[in-house]
């Protein structure tokens, strides 16, 4: 018979998991006697030579250990058994999961977690990772630069031994080891990321490049050379692997970097391979073998005599398999296959078919540029149109503007917009979705609006009950244009909130709510939602970011016609939620119709 008790578990984690529990009983402002003696508890499990374990399938003898009364012996067989204690738990409802780590890092106790908490709504790493990094601890409390410095420095060290990277960190991290390993000359004919980074994935576990050889650099001598110069690369900080056609090494940030070096003859059996995702390869290599292929990757093969069918690009490689090209984004086997063998992909929205960007802040708000420069900046990368979107007054930790603010603003984005800047300048604004889902501005100011952006930035922990409420009131508010931010999510530092998506999308739908591009992109398009690309822009220096959210949007399968900001600007306009006692353009044409029906 298996023992109910799980014998693996180890003082160390059973300590860890009371450790939590008083750090988290801390932060709710439990009586001081409470959680220490949760962490009396933890040190002393800590420091047991016996397994806690082992002795929990016998509570007598665990009683029997100095310090051990009735009710901690419980509270141990209870975590031996179940993996986890129930009043962790029930914390963690409370806060989210990510806290704990912002608790492990180095300078951080519960008392100064909880401030940030409290203050900022800071739950993650990199939430507190922003704050030190822009300056705004110093003006809390207990915090000043050199704690801010102490936080920057412990962050780095949790990287480190933690998990997963930005994908902007690891294309930067790519562009200068392209760079480095270019510098090869004629060793190399060409430098290729695969893995998640190519797939568009929004964060990188490690980052995968191929480099081809040059023609006649082949030889074992040569491509060691090569292996030689990759590895001189200045931010390594450790090499991990040198073989024959691999090298592996981490940066200084702790990013893992996986080389290969391969022959020409095979890059497409290898950039397929390598670009994954491991799910969409299975699937491919199930298809080949049904076809009497082999798929590796070096080649496409036939099973019977291995003859080679295919392995310089990934093109031919799909044709041999009787499918169409798949965008490196769709291929996590979630229906690509299928659709690719019926001709059926989606034709995915392109950046250069995006033409306006739906949501950013001037210095009004918390912007760091003004309405022109905003303006130039977004007419240098292309955009036909901006909304300029600032603050509503309930944010009143971004700035945003009261009613007199606002109308005054409105005033001058309108005279932006017949500055002649070579772009059009739509007056919006971004309106907080206040608890009970009223939005922040009285209906005179709404209606003077082109652009109304909707969002959540206060009462984010919400019971999904309730945040589901809020959120089907703000889209029934005639008002209300696009949901920004919609998943509250900020990758990396934010949990998402916890709401009822499907029946809040299909609310938006029936309403005609567009949704800011998410991690839900295909469940819009189901819906028929219309979805609007935008960067949230800070600064001039954010609106390149755009192109992000096409990545998203593609990852999505989204087309041109799911994406509203592909329109052009006048029927951009058209095609958002007509406001009450506006005349769109259909009513105006069918009002025209009535009239001259009456005149005959
Ligand atoms: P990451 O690094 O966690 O962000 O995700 P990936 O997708 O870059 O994964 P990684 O670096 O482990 O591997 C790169 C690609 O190599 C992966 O997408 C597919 C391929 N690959 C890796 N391991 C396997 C495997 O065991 N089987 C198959 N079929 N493919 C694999
Ligand atoms: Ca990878
Ligand atoms: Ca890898």
């Amino acid at each position: 018979m298996q023992s109910l008790y799980n014998q693996r578990m180890d003082n160390r984690q059973i300590a860890r998991i009371l450790r939590e529990t008083a750090q988290l009983l801390e932060i709710d402002g439990a009586f001081i006697g409470r959680y220490r003696s949760y962490e009396k508890a933890a040190e002393l499990v800590d420091s047991l030579p016996e397994s806690v374990a082992a002795l929990a399938q016998e509570p007598e003898k665990l009683k029997e250990l100095p310090g051990i009364g009735e009710r901690l012996a419980e509270h141990l067989q209870e975590i031996v058994k179940t993996g986890d204690y129930s009043l962790r738990k029930t914390l963690l409802k409370k806060y989210p999961e990510t806290l704990l780590q912002v608790l492990a890092l180095q300078s951080l106790g519960p008392k100064k977690v909880s401030l940030l908490w409290k203050t900022f709504h800071a739950g993650t790493v990199e939430a507190v990772e922003a704050l030190a990094r822009e300056g705004k601890l110093r003006a809390v409390p207990g915090f000043g630069e050199k704690s801010e410095q102490n936080i920057l420095k412990a962050v780095a060290t949790f990287r480190k031994s933690s998990g997963r990277f930005h994908v902007h960190t690891a294309e930067e991290a790519a562009e200068r080891l392209i760079e480095h390993i270019g510098k090869a000359g004629k060793a190399v004919a060409s430098v290729t990321p695969a893995g998640s980074l190519r797939r568009g994935k929004e964060t990188v576990g490690d980052l995968d490049l191929l480099v081809t050889l040059g023609a006649g650099h082949t030889t074992k001598a040569k491509v060691e050379t090569l292996a030689e110069h990759i590895l001189e690369f200045p931010g390594i900080e450790q090499t991990l692997a040198r073989g024959e056609n691999k090298v592996s090494f981490t940066l200084e940030d702790g990013m893992q970097v996986d080389v290969r070096l391969l022959e020409k003859e095979s890059f497409g059996a290898a950039l397929l391979y390598f670009t994954g995702s491991k799910e969409h390869n299975v699937a491919l290599r199930g298809r080949a073998n049904e076809m009497g292929y082999t798929l590796n990757e070096y080649a496409l093969s036939t099973l019977k005599g291995e003859k080679r069918m295919a392995g310089a690009s990934e093109e031919e490689i799909y044709a041999k398999l009787k499918l169409d090209y798949i965008p490196p984004e769709l291929r996590e086997n979630s229906g690509e296959i299928a659709a690719a063998e019926k001709h059926a992909l989606p034709k995915l929205v392109r950046r250069e078919e995006i033409r306006g960007d739906l949501q950013m802040h001037t210095t009004a708000s918390d912007g760091k540029n003004t309405i022109e420069e905003m303006a130039t900046a977004a007419r240098q990368l292309g955009h036909e149109y901006i909304a300029i979107t600032d603050h509503s007054k309930t944010v009143t930790v971004a700035n945003g503007l009261d009613e007199r603010r606002m109308a005054a603003h409105i005033r001058k984005l309108r005279e932006a917009d017949k500055a002649g800047l070579g772009i059009r300048i739509f007056a919006g604004a971004e309106v907080d979705i206040l608890k009970d889902g009223t939005l922040d501005y009285s209906t005179e100011i709404l209606a003077q609006l082109d652009v109304v952006v909707c969002s959540i930035h206060s009462y984010m922990n919400l019971e999904r009950e309730a945040m589901t409420e809020r959120m089907l009131a703000a889209i029934e508010n005639p008002y209300t244009q696009i949901i920004a931010h919609p998943t509250g999510r900020l990758l990396l530092r934010r949990e998402a909130f916890d709401y009822d998506m499907e029946k809040v999308l299909d609310a938006a739908a029936r309403h005609g709510v567009a949704m800011e591009c998410n991690s839900y992109p295909r469940m819009c398009k189901e819906r028929g939602v219309k979805v609007v690309i935008s960067t949230d822009a800070h600064s001039t220096q954010n609106l390149p970011y755009i192109r992000f959210g096409v990545t998203m949007a593609r990852r999505g399968w989204l087309e041109k016609r799911d994406v509203l900001n592909t329109l052009p600007a006048e029927k951009f306009l058209g095609a958002l939620r007509a406001k009450p006692g506006a005349r769109t353009a259909a009513a105006a044409g069918a009002g025209a119709r009535r009239k001259s029906a009456r005149r005959q």
